[in-house]
């Protein structure tokens, strides 16, 4: 039986008071109870990162009724303390935490009453780090906190290239007590072979049992509801499945559940009783050798699948705001944004279980971190201990998850080790070696046989043997934005799996005005809050730096926002339309970032509010299954390429057309094409040398192409062969006709000449656009629809039309 123990606690700072409930923290409560300001807005970060330099105590009162108490175990579960503490019940010390990314257990058979006082007194993390890093230093990053790598703690909370430095301390996730008499289930872990079309599905159970007479029982439910039971008192058993329905990655197939309950039984009640839904399905990476190296590619069913997603960070700052609501609509976006993968980057934390349960019910690939990001750290016999204890319990609650396509070890130290510099620390060189390559690989072992284990990424497979190689393994290009190289650079290269590469853009005015003050001039780029709205080592002089080489000076801020999204945008979509094009000898791509953890300028295609930036408008595009893209290195022969990454082989036609900057139609080239399943191939090199010879022609004409099938466009997109801020645009007049279409408002674009990257936003509400940031050809009309939401029930066509924002390049 189980008791939620998350109400009525109360946190004390000195003598002060405030109840509260679990999840509960210090920034949370003293925020809630207006002792401090919203540490996002303007400067307000500088006076908040020092408030857990101090301890704060956290209390409760609780009742255990007879039953409970009756049990002939008693269990006190912590899912999540952050991070250092003393737990006391009824006065005695029951332990101590050191480690927010494990579970903490204690047995209180002895201790409990039927009056309880249960109380938790959390150490300064600040202090902690700041201790340790003064006696013995080592490498890390210059955005974090010194100290960082010697708590096992998200390291993002001490500050990050895109989040303010926030260690907040509380009990971050769900506290309740379970009692238990006879025994209890462990552990579950089901693994699977798939052999002439049949699964035999094996499950094995950890049972602790203390009495005789017990007896557990496996069930499994198809998706359409034949059941199979049987015993695994002995605590394995397998099952055979004829006709399996198979899970499928995103796109390329459903993803049926089986539900698999097992029953502990005494005396034919019931004791414990343990339930996880799973996909039946191989995932796993492949890593052939071919003639450019060693291939890295996930493989559904013997599919080999072309990731396609971003880098996942901490949805808040303040982890304990994050909730379940929140994270599926962003996945949500992700799957509007046709993502079939995700990555959860190293420097958070591991995600809740309704996160993966959200990535097997929709399909979208995993590749999970073990939070461990851009520093040395040092394995003490305490740090390993608590280390082993974290790997464990997140690898067996996590592993029966059909999402979960991977593990890796790290993010970006074994790169770290190799290119930074970091050489001169032997001792913790060899700590990596013995973590990463060994102590994490053997726990996989016995926990996670199955899922294919990587030591670090980027990687070619470990031993500091080239981690950034575009020849084998996965790959973070960052030369375009930290190292100032120009945005055409990353198609020179051919990268097997390229798992990190972004680009900055200002978030939303809304969201700037969430923190900035423009009475006080905060909307200056240059100013001291946009300034603390970015974190990335001379961000904004990068920033300017890349728009200066694309677009006219943005003359105001909100020009300067739609530039930024607009260069980002660009920028990435031409990088994942490379990767795609190289459909076999690149099987991969996550840009950095999906989300942010605060209002902010980053690299993210959704802000902290949940607003789309132009990128996630774009991804929805690029990501598109069935994608048409333009090789436009050589500019008198820009060639169309169609990526397919559905089973199907496809009939399609494709329409290139030759337009001048009034949109008037200059010439139209055409193909019939058929688009084998899974593949990319070229469809149509256009020669243009009789509209485009002079700079004049690159300045006045481009090129505008869509991909028919069933004679709808389903992918479409233009090329220009100047850059924006030298191209000759004519100041274009955008006419809207709006309608009420019940569900949705139906908005009609047309324009007099070419306009550029049309972007729609609603002056006073929130609402994503069925497409936007898209460009209108002269007269050929463009229709996009707003779903009406909530907040948006109640307006009329007329006044949509009033709020309609509408700017172009
Ligand atoms: C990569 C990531 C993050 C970082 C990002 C942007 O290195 O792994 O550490 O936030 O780049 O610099």
């Amino acid at each position: 039986m189980k008791q939620s123990l998350c109400q009525n606690w109360i946190m004390h700072d000195g003598d002060k008071e405030y109840p509260c409930a679990v999840p509960c923290s210090v920034y949370k409560n003293l925020i809630t109870y207006g002792v401090i300001d919203d540490p996002f807005y303007r400067e307000n970060e500088r006076f908040s990162t020092g408030i857990c330099d101090r301890d704060f105590t956290f209390d409760t009162i609780f009742t255990l009724d007879s039953e409970m108490l009756s049990q002939d175990r008693i269990f006190l579960v912590f899912e999540g303390i952050d991070t250092l503490s003393d737990i006391y019940l009824n006065g005695v010390l029951l332990g101590k935490t050191d480690n927010m990314h494990r579970r903490y257990e204690f047995d209180i058979k002895q201790a409990a009453r039927s009056e309880n006082t249960l109380t938790v007194e959390i150490h300064s993390p600040n202090r902690y780090i700041a201790e340790r890093a003064a006696k013995r230093g080592l490498h890390g990053v210059e955005h974090c906190m010194d100290g960082y790598q010697y708590i096992r703690k998200a390291h993002c909370m001490f500050g990050w290239d895109w989040g303010p430095k926030l260690p907040d301390m509380g009990i971050w996730r769900e506290v309740y007590i379970l009692g238990f008499s006879g025994g209890r289930i462990d552990g579950v872990y089901f693994s699977q072979t798939h052999t002439n079309g049949k699964v035999y599905l094996d499950c094995k159970a950890d049972f602790d049992l203390w009495a005789d007479g017990i007896e557990a029982q496996l069930t499994v439910t198809s998706p359409d509801g034949e059941v199979k039971t049987t015993d695994i008192s002995g605590g394995s058993t397998e099952i055979e499945i004829d006709n399996p329905k198979l899970w499928w990655v995103r796109g390329l197939g459903e993803q049926p559940l089986y539900a698999c309950t097992i029953e502990l039984k005494r005396d034919g009640n019931i004791i414990d009783r343990a339930e996880k839904k799973i996909g039946l399905r191989t995932l796993t990476v492949s890593q052939e050798k071919d003639e450019w190296g060693e291939e890295f590619c996930f493989i559904n069913n013997g599919i080999k699948v072309f990731a396609m997603g971003g880098n996942y960070i901490p949805e808040d700052q303040l982890v304990v705001r994050c909730t379940k609501e929140k994270t599926f609509a962003l996945l949500e976006e992700c799957k509007n944004a046709n993502y079939n993968f995700i990555r959860v980057w190293g420097g958070g934390y591991y995600p809740d279980d309704y996160f993966f349960d959200w990535c097997d019910e929709n399909g979208l690939i995993v590749w999970q971190d073990f939070m461990f990001a851009c520093a040395a750290y040092l394995l003490t016999p305490e740090f390993e201990a608590t280390v082993r204890v974290e790997i464990a319990d997140n690898v067996k609650r996590i592993r029966n998850h059909a999402c979960l396509g991977l593990w890796c070890g790290n993010n970006e130290i074994e790169s770290a080790w190799e290119g930074w510099g970091w050489n001169d620390d032997e001792e913790a060189k060899a700590d990596y070696l013995r973590l990463f390559e060994d102590i994490i690989p053997s726990i996989l072992k016995q926990h996670d046989p199955d899922t294919f284990y990587w030591p670090s990424s980027p990687s070619s497979g470990g031993g500091f043997n080239r981690s950034s190689s575009n020849h084998a393994g996965d790959m973070h290009y960052w030369d375009i934005w930290h190292n100032f190289k120009p945005i055409e650079e990353f198609r020179k290269y051919y990268y097997r799996f390229c798992s990190e590469y972004g680009f900055e853009s200002l978030p939303d005015i809304k969201t700037c005005l969430s923190f900035a003050d423009p009475q006080k001039g905060d909307l200056d780029l240059c100013g001291v809050v946009m300034q603390a709205h970015q974190k990335c080592t001379q961000g904004n002089e990068k920033l300017m730096f890349y728009l200066a080489q694309m677009v006219n000076y943005p003359y105001d801020f909100e020009r300067l926002i739609y530039c930024s999204q607009l260069v980002q945008a660009d920028c990435i979509r031409s990088s994942v339309e490379h990767l795609r094009r190289a459909r076999g000898r690149c099987m991969g791509s996550a840009y950095w970032q999906v989300n942010d953890s605060n209002p902010v300028i980053s690299w993210s295609s959704i802000d902290w509010y949940g607003r789309r930036k132009a990128l996630h408008y774009y991804a929805a595009k690029f990501y598109s299954p069935l994608l048409l893209s333009c090789d436009d290195t050589n500019s008198a022969k820009p060639t169309l390429y169609i990526t397919n990454d559905t089973r199907n082989s496809e009939k399609l036609t494709v329409i290139c057309n030759v337009r001048n900057n009034r949109a008037e139609l200059l010439g139209t080239f055409s193909a019939e094409v058929i688009s084998p399943a899974l593949s990319a191939i070229k469809v149509l090199e256009t020669d243009l040398s009789d509209y485009i010879a002079t700079t004049e022609d690159c300045r006045t004409k481009y090129i505008e192409y869509s991909l028919i099938k069933g004679g709808k466009p389903i992918s479409f997109g233009t090329t220009l062969f100047a850059r924006p801020k030298e191209f000759t645009f004519i100041k274009p007049t955008i006419s809207v006709e709006v309608s009420d279409r019940g569900e949705c408002f139906e908005l009609t674009f047309k324009a007099d000449v070419y306009a550029k990257s049309v972007a729609l936003s609603l002056a006073d509400y929130d609402c994503v656009f069925s497409d936007n940031w898209f460009d209108i050809h002269g007269s050929i009309p463009v229709t996009v629809t707003i779903k009406k939401t909530a907040a948006l029930s109640s307006l009329s066509a007329k006044d949509i039309e009033n709020q309609l924002k509408i700017r172009s390049y």
